[in-house]
């Protein structure tokens, strides 16, 4: 079938502007709702490519910068419409963000700011501290995903995507997403502050006495497709780990960086337990990885090493309070993280693990925590060497393919729309010490431009955003709610060449790896939500300026 793919939500004025048709034409145009032509050019072949598997046809029409509603015409063949503006994307920015809010657990929805997307109070019994008799208060925080865990490791990496946003782009301060507003010393905390000192106070009810920290706590096994508050199947919180440590000790200290210029008291209470789950892993050198007991099936959030989340928690203590001591750690433990990402490049990430931001490779939090020490360190001059040989690679993979983005067939594992998040972000981390760069700016946008609908499915990623956007995530409360449209502003995981749900199993195994998608709600594999993939596109859209 012949398709013009393009970013249904829009573009900017200034900027690249594109569009990718599976099919051959001499010639395009641009049309306006109004059905008159504004614009023509040609259209230029790309080739087949290994992601789509598809020949493509490229339509560029980034010298257009009129502003309004338009749509791309080839012959008999038309595309999404889509707007071109300079707030283009100001409701998505908003939407992704407000998504934290739906995502909360405990007692802390109200009515009138959740409306019809409202459920009653969820997950407020004691816990059981898995193998023995002892409970705690661990409520509050976000639902991870469309399962209702709450998991340490990805928690942190969550509000690290969205406070790293905040210390690069300051213009995420100013994004009103319609959320109570939260008191604190100097008046009322930005909605970003109040959004994720939400979890934040999670993540500190999940440190032990002892300064260790709980991997996670979820029923023993996931809910069926029930509201939040129907579940009340017992609570557990399983073990500790030194990965979960090393992860709250970093982002603790982050957020103290950007806490303290509003409440002094909360900044404080954030770097106490930073220093104290760091004493712990200053106490316990040895990995203590994270497994499931036997039989029970909610996420476990395995990694198999923890000199990277070691690497992220000296590097960010080392920021937020200047003492070398952090210095002397955080080079001790990048040479193992640089070590084993040397060896295991191609399992889970590609180009530089010292890069990487998901929530097994957290190497690359630690990376911009020393960017921003900017400091003459070898290790801070290290990084901006690696940063830029790393976004030279994507730029050169995004040359690879008729869409313009910096993805491999390899990428394309469960959550690939995080892999283009990832790239994106990195690129515009290098952006801000590298600049101009045209190339990597052009990359960045097309990942955007991927997400949005510029993709061999046809489909936006983001709910709610864009004409052909997808609609059945899997997300429990969404599923069931009895409410038509899901929540606006949530990123699918996206295609995954794993096929590793029942339904997606279905689906022909020489699918390429682009098309490796549904939008089904039981796809857990293709198409569930996370806290972690909506974060990376704050950050992005932060970039941008949106
Ligand atoms: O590392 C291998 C690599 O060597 C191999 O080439 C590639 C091919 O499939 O797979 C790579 O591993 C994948 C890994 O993610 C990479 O990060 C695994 O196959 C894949 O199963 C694993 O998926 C994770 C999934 O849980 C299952 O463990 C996702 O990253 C992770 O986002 C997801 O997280 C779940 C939580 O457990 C529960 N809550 C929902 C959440 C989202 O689906
Ligand atoms: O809904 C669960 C999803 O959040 C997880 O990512 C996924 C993998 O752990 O598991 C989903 O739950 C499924 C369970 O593992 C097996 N029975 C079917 C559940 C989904 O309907
Ligand atoms: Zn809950």
């Amino acid at each position: 079938m012949k398709q013009i793919y393009l970013n249904q939500v829009g573009f900017t004025k200034t900027g690249s502007k594109k569009a990718v048709l599976n099919f051959p034409a001499e010639r395009f145009e641009l049309v306006s709702t109004g059905g008159e032509t504004v614009y023509s050019g040609n259209v230029t072949e790309f080739g087949r490519d290994k992601i789509s598997g598809e020949e493509t046809f490229v339509a560029d029409f980034s010298q257009f910068s009129d502003e309004g509603s338009f749509a791309v015409r080839a012959g008999d063949t038309s595309s999404a419409t889509f707007k071109i503006s300079d707030d283009v994307y100001g409701t998505l920015f908003k939407d992704l963000l407000k998504c934290f809010y739906y995502l909360r657990c405990g007692d802390a929805l109200s009515k009138e700011f959740a409306g019809e997307f409202y459920h009653e109070p969820c997950h407020t019994s004691l816990a059981t501290v898995y193998g023995t008799d002892e409970k705690r208060d661990v409520s509050g925080g976000w639902h991870d995903a469309g399962d209702y865990g709450r998991y340490s490791t990805a928690g942190s990496v969550a509000v690290a995507h969205l406070l790293y946003g905040v210390r690069f782009f300051k213009n995420l301060l100013d994004v009103d997403f319609n959320i109570p507003k939260e008191n604190c010393e100097k008046g009322q905390y930005p909605d970003i502050l109040s959004e994720v000192k939400v979890e934040l106070d999670f993540l500190m009810k999940m440190q032990r006495e002892d300064g260790a920290v709980y991997h996670k706590v979820t029923t023993f096994s996931h809910a069926p497709f029930i509201m939040p508050e129907e579940d009340k199947e017992e609570l557990f919180v399983f073990a500790v780990s030194s990965i979960a440590t090393a992860d709250i000790a970093a982002v603790c200290a982050l957020a103290y960086t950007i806490y303290k210029d509003y409440d002094a008291a909360y900044a404080d209470k954030l770097l106490a337990a930073s220093k104290k789950a760091y004493a712990w892993l200053s106490a316990n050198p040895n990995p203590l990885l994270f497994y499931n007991p036997e039989g029970s099936n909610t996420g476990q959030y395995d990694e198999a090493e923890d000199f990277s989340n070691r690497y992220w928690a000296a590097a960010s203590l080392y920021e937020a309070t200047g003492d070398e001591q952090y210095l002397i750690d955080a080079r001790n433990q990048k040479v193992k993280a640089a070590d084993y990402g040397d060896k295991h490049a191609g399992f889970g990430f590609q180009g530089d693990y010292l890069t990487c931001l998901g929530w097994a490779e957290v190497a690359g939090l630690g990376s911009f925590s020393m960017l921003l020490a900017g400091d003459d360190s070898d290790l801070t001059k290290e990084l901006r060497t690696r940063y830029i040989s790393e976004a030279d690679r994507l730029v050169k993979v995004a040359k690879e393919n008729g869409f313009g983005i910096p993805m491999l067939p390899e990428d394309y594992i469960w959550g690939s729309n995080f892999e283009v998040e990832k790239y994106m972000m990195i690129l515009a981390v290098t952006d801000s010490f590298v600049s101009p760069n045209e190339e990597y700016k052009k990359v960045i946008r097309s990942g955007l431009d991927y997400l949005l609908g510029c993709n061999s499915m046809d489909v936006s990623y983001v709910t709610c955003h864009g004409e052909k956007a997808y609609k059945n995530p899997h997300l429990r409360p969404t599923a069931v709610d009895n409410v038509d449209e899901p929540w606006p502003g949530l990123v699918s995981g996206g295609p995954n060449r794993g096929l590793q749900d029942e339904k997606a199993s279905e689906l022909p195994k020489d699918t390429p790896p682009m098309k490796c998608y549904l939008d089904d709600v039981t796809c857990y594999s293709l198409n569930e939500i996370t806290i972690y993939w909506n974060s990376p596109l704050v950050f992005v859209l932060a970039y941008f300026g949106a």
